[in-house]
């Protein structure tokens, strides 16, 4: 069947056809990136789940390799789902992931590299003794899975989470290894939370550059994937090595109210440590929110999230994620503007880019009358910001904002879709309440499409910024990836604009609040595509 390439990314990862979902098993080793994730070779729908595979030595071109696993033998028959990737002492790598058995059971599995002495490391070998981890009598079978990267505590053993529930609460089991082969339960959750299924957990140490280093500035995230509701929220805090216990900061929630990676359109993520570059590495999939008949059309569904850098804010209150330096070397040419006011009301277009379909938007937007900012209403307190910014999308005019982007926008700007900040006075200690948006309501002429309002708050206190609040925004064809506040609070969302494609897309700068709103900066970078290349297996 022919793909249809109209949405199709130009540097987000994607393979040239068919479904993926999970990145899995990502790592660095012997300085290759390897990227493996949840694949169907059979179609653009969920199923028939393989570990595809990809490399690079940068984060940004990708060699495609054949599936790394699949399903060979009883403990893995029924699909190869999502896991994690360690790097043992020695060197070697292994993967842990969950098989589905001849019985549907959701079992947990090693593999090995074949040969260590091929770069690409090509082939995994099962062995026999698999499955390593069974669910344990009382468990639940069906809701046991996605096995984290290892790590070793002082008594020289290795520690795993994996995923469950019990009924509707979402637990992280521990498991304990010395040899990866034999793994005892402990018995118990490293945490959990009343929130249904948890899914894809990943548990690791952060620190801030300059704060602790090491020492008392380390802490440890744990992350979870939310199966009934799509997101995924994470904790941090102490984790105790010698009794193996987590207490998560006491600021921070669990569940509905917790801290997201991402608040739109970002799932199932995972990171890495890249050992070349001492930083830690996030990569998350974005789903399609077109419909399962369009992506049969299209031959294809699913995409990752740019690789994202991560680390802990030097406030010590949430995570920071920014894209790898490495995409900055796909910029060409750009446009650039400065110290431009966008009066109450108005709206320019940002032109000069050959395809603003595919681009790199850095910008720094200073609110020249805080004072207009309308207060917060005390009954959003209890609400979330998707809530809030629902009721206050992009066309409702504010005191403070909406201002910000409209991105893959038509010349008759029938088709746009909206990354904005909206700012409201009395919230904590009187403190201004930002809010980052995007609305996608107007985002496509056609039908059919999922076109949620995605929304976070932002930490930042605007009246010691002067007003300032910058944001970056990665525009990719059918992603908008956007990072206000310096990568405080991110927002991935998908459209499918029907006029605003290739050349045809355009770029606007726009305010719909009271308050004049002045573009300090702005730098929009043209993308090159990154090159993905199929595997070419040299003759020894
Ligand atoms: N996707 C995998 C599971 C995981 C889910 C199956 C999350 O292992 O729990 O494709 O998207």
């Amino acid at each position: 069947a022919a793909i249809d390439d109209a949405h199709r990314t130009g540097y987000h990862f994607q393979p040239p056809k068919n479904w993926i979902n999970d990145p899995n098993g990502v790592m660095y080793y012997k300085g290759v990136y390897h990227l493996f994730y949840q694949y169907n070779p059979k179609g653009a729908v969920w199923g028939n789940i393989v570990w595809a595979h990809a490399v690079s030595t940068d984060l940004v071109d990708w060699v495609m390799l054949p599936p790394a696993i699949y399903p060979t033998a009883p403990f893995d028959v029924n699909g190869c789902w999502s896991g994690s990737a360690t790097v043992l002492p020695d060197g070697t790598p292994v993967i842990m992931y969950t098989g589905i058995d001849g019985e549907n059971r959701q079992v947990q599995n090693v593999a090995y590299p074949k040969d260590l002495s091929d770069p690409y490391l090509r082939e995994w070998v099962k062995p026999d003794y698999n499955p390593v981890i069974a669910p344990g009598p009382g468990m639940n079978a069906t809701a046991f899975r996605d096995p984290t990267t290892s790590w070793q505590g002082p008594d020289g053993l290795w520690r795993l989470v994996i995923g469950t529930k019990d009924n509707h609460r979402g637990l992280a089991m521990l498991y304990r290894s010395r040899d990866f082969k034999r793994w005892a339960p402990a018995g118990r959750a490293l945490h959990s939370g009343d929130t249904g299924m948890w899914e894809c957990p990943d548990f690791y140490p952060v620190n801030s550059p300059g704060v602790g280093g090491g020492g008392g500035g380390t802490k440890h995230v744990l992350k979870v994937s939310l199966d009934l509701t799509r997101f995924e929220y994470y904790t941090f805090g102490e984790y105790d090595q010698a009794t193996d216990t987590y207490v998560p900061d006491a600021a921070l929630a669990d569940g509905n109210d917790g801290l997201r990676y991402d608040y739109g359109n970002f799932y199932a993520s995972k990171t890495f440590l890249d050992t070349a570059k001492q930083r830690r590495i996030l990569w998350g999939w974005a789903n399609e929110s077109d419909s399962t008949a369009d992506d049969l059309r299209k031959g294809w569904a699913g995409v990752q999230a740019v690789p994202r850098k991560v680390w802990l804010a030097p406030d010590g209150k949430q995570l920071v994620q920014w894209p790898v330096v490495e995409i900055e070397s796909l910029r060409g040419n750009h446009v650039n503007v400065t110290d431009t006011l966008v009066k109450a009301g108005q709206h320019f277009e940002v032109s000069g880019l050959a395809s603003p379909a595919q681009a790199d938007v850095e910008a720094s937007f200073q609110v020249m009358d805080l004072d207009k900012a309308e207060p917060f209403d005390p009954a959003w307190r209890a609400a979330d910001a998707q809530t809030v910014c629902a009721a206050r999308g992009a066309e409702a005019k504010g005191g403070v904002g909406p201002f910000g982007l409209w991105v893959l926008a038509s010349d008759d700007l029938k088709e746009r879709t909206a990354v904005f900040f909206r700012v409201f006075k009395g919230g904590d200690g009187g403190k201004h309440v930002v809010l980052m948006c995007n609305d996608p309501s107007m985002s496509s002429h056609a039908d059919n499409l999922y076109k949620p309002t995605f929304a976070g708050f932002v930490d930042v206190d605007v009246a010691q910024t002067r007003g300032k609040i910058p944001l970056r925004t990665l525009i990719d064809h059918s992603v908008v990836e956007s990072f206000g506040a310096h990568g405080k609070t991110c927002i991935l969302s998908r459209v499918y604009p029907t006029k605003a494609i290739g050349d045809e897309a355009r770029l606007y700068v726009f305010n719909n609040g009271e308050s004049d709103v002045k573009v300090t900066h702005l730098n929009a970078y043209e993308i090159r595509s990154v090159k993905i290349t199929a595997d070419v297996k040299q003759n020894t």
